[in-house]
C-alpha cells in the first residue's frame, strides 16, 4: 500500500476547503428544483449542515455566506453559531443578478443611480465582513449583452473599473476584493469579465489585495486551466478557487466526478506554485446538488480534492525535473502519469483513523441518522433554496 511522507501528511493535514452555504438549499435548473427533506430553511441550518461536512472529514472549516440570499439580523449570533458548530464564516459573496434594475448590468450600468446602487450593495457587503471577520469579498457579475451593437463594451469595461475601485477603497487593510470570471451565461453574446486576462487587467488595476477567482467550469471545452492556475500563481493574482465540475457549460456539479485528472494537473500546479495551503490561495467549492443528498455531496466533493491533492503531492518532484531538463520526454510523462495512478484511498483511509476521524467519512455519515433527523425536524417553514 502507499504510505505517505511526514511531509506529504502535513500538507494533508493542513488542506482547508470552504464550502459554499448555498450547496446547502435547494437548487435546480430552470425545469424544475426537486426539494430534498430536511433542506435548511435559513442561514443556521446550512451552516448546521456545513458543520457536519467538518465532523466527519477534518476538510472543511469554513462556510461561504451569499448576500441577500444569508442575510439574517445579527451576524455576530450567525458567527457565534458558527463557532458553536465547530465551523467559522468565510468569504461573503455578493448579489447583483437578481434585481431588476440589473437588467442592462450593475456596475457596467449607464445609468449612474444603478452603478450606485449596486456599489451600495458591495458596501453592506463589506460591513457584513467587518461583523462576520471574513477575509474575502468576491464578485461574480452577471453582466454583458446578447446581441453585437446592444452594448459600448469599451465604456463598460471603463465604468467597472470604476465602481470596483469605489469598492476596493472601501475595504479594510486585511480584506480582499476577489474577482471571478466567467466565459457566457446569463449573457450569450459579450461577457464584461469573461476570461482571466479581464479579471486579471481589472484587478492589477485596483492593488495588491485585488486577486482573480478561478471557477474550474466557467471556461469553454478544451481550456488549459492548469496553465492558467500556473500564470497566475505566476503573477501573484490567484486568490481562490471556485471548485466544480463541468461537462457541458457552468453545470456546478461535483469537482473531481467528471475529469478527476484534470484536477489532478490543477492541484500539481497548484503545488508547483507554492498555493497549495498557502493563505493566498482560497480552495472553494462552487457547486449545486440538484438530485443527491447536499450534506454527502459536499463530504463526497471535499474527498475528491483531497484524493486528488494527496495524487499530486507524490509526484517526485525532483525526478521529473531530471527527466525534463534531459528532454525525456516519456519518462517524464511516465513519473506524472504514476502519481496520478495511484490509488490514494486505502492510504488515506488509514491515515485518518491514525487522526481520530472516520475511515470512511461518507458511511459514517450515512450511519449517523443525521438525514432522518432533520428531515423529521425541519417540517413547515420555507426551504433555502438558491436565490432564497
Ligand atoms: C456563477 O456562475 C458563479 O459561479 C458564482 O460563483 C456564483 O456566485 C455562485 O454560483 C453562487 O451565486
Ligand atoms: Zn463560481
Ligand atoms: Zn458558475
Amino acid at each position: 500500500m502507499t504510505t505517505f511522507s511526514p511531509e506529504i501528511q502535513a500538507a494533508l493535514a493542513q488542506q482547508a476547503i470552504e464550502l459554499p452555504s448555498w450547496a446547502f438549499g435547494n437548487s435546480g435548473t430552470r425545469f424544475k428544483v426537486f426539494a430534498t427533506p430536511g433542506t435548511p430553511r435559513d442561514p443556521y441550518e446550512k451552516i448546521a449542515d456545513a458543520a457536519q461536512v467538518h465532523r466527519y472529514t477534518a476538510l472543511a472549516p469554513t462556510v461561504a455566506l451569499h448576500i441577500p440570499w444569508d442575510r439574517v439580523d445579527d451576524y455576530d449570533d450567525l458567527r457565534r453559531h458558527a463557532d458553536d458548530h465547530g465551523v467559522a464564516l468565510g468569504t461573503i459573496n455578493s448579489n447583483t443578478f437578481q434585481d431588476d434594475d440589473y437588467k442592462f448590468g450593475a456596475l457596467t450600468h449607464e445609468d449612474a443611480a444603478v452603478r450606485r446602487k449596486a456599489i451600495d450593495h458591495h458596501f453592506e457587503c463589506i460591513d457584513i465582513m467587518d461583523a462576520t471577520g471574513s477575509r474575502d469579498l468576491k464578485i461574480w457579475l452577471a453582466e454583458g449583452s446578447n446581441y453585437p451593437g446592444q452594448a459600448d463594451l469599451r465604456g463598460r469595461q471603463d465604468r467597472l473599473h470604476d465602481s470596483l475601485a469605489t469598492i476596493y477603497e472601501r475595504l479594510g487593510d486585511d480584506q480582499r476584493l476577489v474577482l471571478e470570471y466567467k466565459f457566457f451565461e446569463p449573457a450569450f453574446y459579450h461577457t464584461d469579465v469573461p476570461d482571466w486576462g479581464t479579471s486579471y487587467a481589472q484587478v492589477a488595476a485596483l492593488g495588491d489585495r485585488a486577486v482573480v477567482c478561478l471557477d474550474t467550469g466557467h471556461h469553454a471545452p478544451g481550456t488549459n486551466i492548469e496553465f492558467i492556475v500556473m500564470q497566475l500563481l505566476r503573477l501573484g493574482k490567484l486568490g481562490s478557487f471556485d471548485f466544480n465540475s463541468r461537462f457541458y457549460a457552468d453545470d456546478d456539479l461535483i469537482v473531481g466526478a467528471a475529469d478527476p485528472f484534470q484536477l489532478f494537473r490543477i492541484i500539481f500546479e497548484v503545488i508547483r506554485g507554492g498555493g497549495l495551503n498557502s493563505p493566498d490561495v482560497a480552495f472553494m467549492l462552487d457547486q449545486c446538488h440538484n438530485i443527491e443528498d447536499k450534506i454527502p455531496g459536499q463530504i463526497r466533493s471535499v474527498l475528491n480534492v483531497q484524493e486528488m491533492t494527496a495524487r499530486a503531492l507524490l509526484v517526485d518532484r525532483s525526478a521529473l525535473e531530471a527527466a525534463q531538463k534531459a528532454g525525456d520526454v516519456l519518462e517524464a510523462n511516465r513519473i506524472f502519469m504514476d502519481a496520478f495512478y495511484t490509488d490514494v484511498r486505502p492510504a488515506l483511509a488509514e491515515w485518518r483513523v491514525s487522526r481520530g476521524l472516520p475511515a470512511d467519512p461518507m458511511r459514517a455519515f450515512a450511519e449517523s441518522g443525521y438525514l432522518a433527523q432533520i428531515a423529521a425536524d425541519r417540517v413547515g417553514g420555507v426551504q433555502a433554496g438558491w436565490g432564497a
